[in-house]
């Protein structure tokens, strides 16, 4: 599906051969921070992650295309790739996995990524709020908010997508749409044939993108964003691609799928796939992969001692933080914390 008015300029957009390499390094650089991240949950460096296994191309391929001079993204908890492709400092950004602190210790309006939000199609709204603001300002920025499939049956996504559309935010709704909402596998959860299909209903344009190809979903969003940057409101992309692990590290797949359904639905490895193309065009060669390999190895294990250097952060803060200004009840539940964890 293809509903967007804006044409495709095809080979004139193409990226050249340093740019898909650089989309590479940063798909290994994901792949392999991603599956770290899920050992260091098993040795107990952080408590919880979502794993992103199998996401690298529509994560990176969309990331790539966020001006972060003006832009704004709002993710939810998956987007790792996303992040890394901001160039947001990964061990910031894995505080929050690690429970440092709540929000993530990277700066939100610098890095112009929104805080990690657990809350499952949260995101949606704040970003339309945003973008709706950069309009009264004048401003070209745009905002993109990252959903899932299971997200798109909440009814945020409504208000936000009828909203966004009534106000012509420039808002990129980027549906990653992996086949699954934890257990719930899409086709029981979302009516009308895809997400992008339900955009029709809100007067919105619609892309349906291979989300295993990293090239493909960089052309879909950069059109998306061009849609919304000449002010004529929101766009939805929606990525279709495959959650191989599990939703999180406290998940076990294999108690609602098989893994010949796995293999099934997954297909072929957006990364793999990738380097196969990038070695059969001449891009890319043997020793550019070991190399993008071994920087990836090198770059998480940096992050590791990263993380592990990270000290705790005074509790009283989670008091301090919620509101601008403290509320009475706030404040005897600060004393209280206070007096039964310092003994004061
Ligand atoms: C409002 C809300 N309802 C339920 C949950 C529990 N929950 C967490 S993730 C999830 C499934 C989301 O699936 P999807 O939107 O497809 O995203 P994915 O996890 O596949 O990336 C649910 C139901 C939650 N976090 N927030
Ligand atoms: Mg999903």
């Amino acid at each position: 599906m293809d509903t967007l008015p804006l044409p495709d300029d095809g080979d004139t957009a193409r990226p050249t051969p340093e740019h898909l390499r650089e989309l590479y390094s940063l798909m290994a650089a994901v792949r392999h921070l991603d599956l770290s991240a899920v050992a260091w949950q098993r040795q107990g460096i952080i408590p919880g992650y979502a794993p992103e296994l199998g996401q690298e191309a529509a994560q990176v391929g969309s990331g790539y295309a966020v001006d972060t001079s003006r832009d704004f993204v709002f993710p939810t908890y998956r987007e790792m790739g996303v992040a890394r492709t901001m160039g947001v400092s990964m061990v910031e950004y894995m505080s929050t996995h690690k429970a440092t602190w709540h929000g993530g210790l990277y700066d939100p309006v610098k890095s112009r990524l929104a805080p990690i939000q657990a809350v499952v199609a949260g995101s949606v709204l704040h970003a339309v709020g945003w973008a709706h603001g950069q309009t009264l300002d004048g401003s070209d920025a745009v905002a993109m908010t990252y959903l899932g499939d299971g997200a798109s049956s909440q009814g945020d996504v409504h208000e936000a997508m009828n909203f966004a559309a009534v106000m012509k935010a420039p808002v990129v709704f980027f549906v990653q749409n992996n086949g699954w909402a934890i257990s719930v596998p899409t086709e029981r959860q979302v009516a009308g044939g895809s997400v992008a299909a339900r955009a029709a209903g809100y007067g919105i344009p619609a892309l349906q993108v291979d989300g295993n190809d990293v090239v493909a979903v960089l052309a879909a969003t950069r059109r998306a964003f061009a849609h919304c940057r000449s002010g004529n409101g929101p766009v939805v992309i929606e990525a279709m691609t495959y959650r191989r692990g599990p939703h999180s590290t406290s998940d076990d797949p294999g108690r609602y799928r098989s893994l010949d359904e796995e293999r099934d639905g997954a297909g072929e490895d957006p990364l793999h796939r990738f380097r196969q193309q990038l070695q059969a065009d001449g891009v890319a060669d043997e020793e550019f992969f070991a190399q993008a390999q071994a920087s990836a190895a090198a770059e998480a294990e940096k992050i590791r001692e990263g993380l592990e250097a990270l000290g705790p952060r005074p509790g009283n803060e989670m008091f301090g933080l919620v509101f601008q200004e403290t509320t009475p009840a706030l404040q005897s539940q600060a004393v209280s914390w206070r007096e039964e964890s310092e003994h004061v």
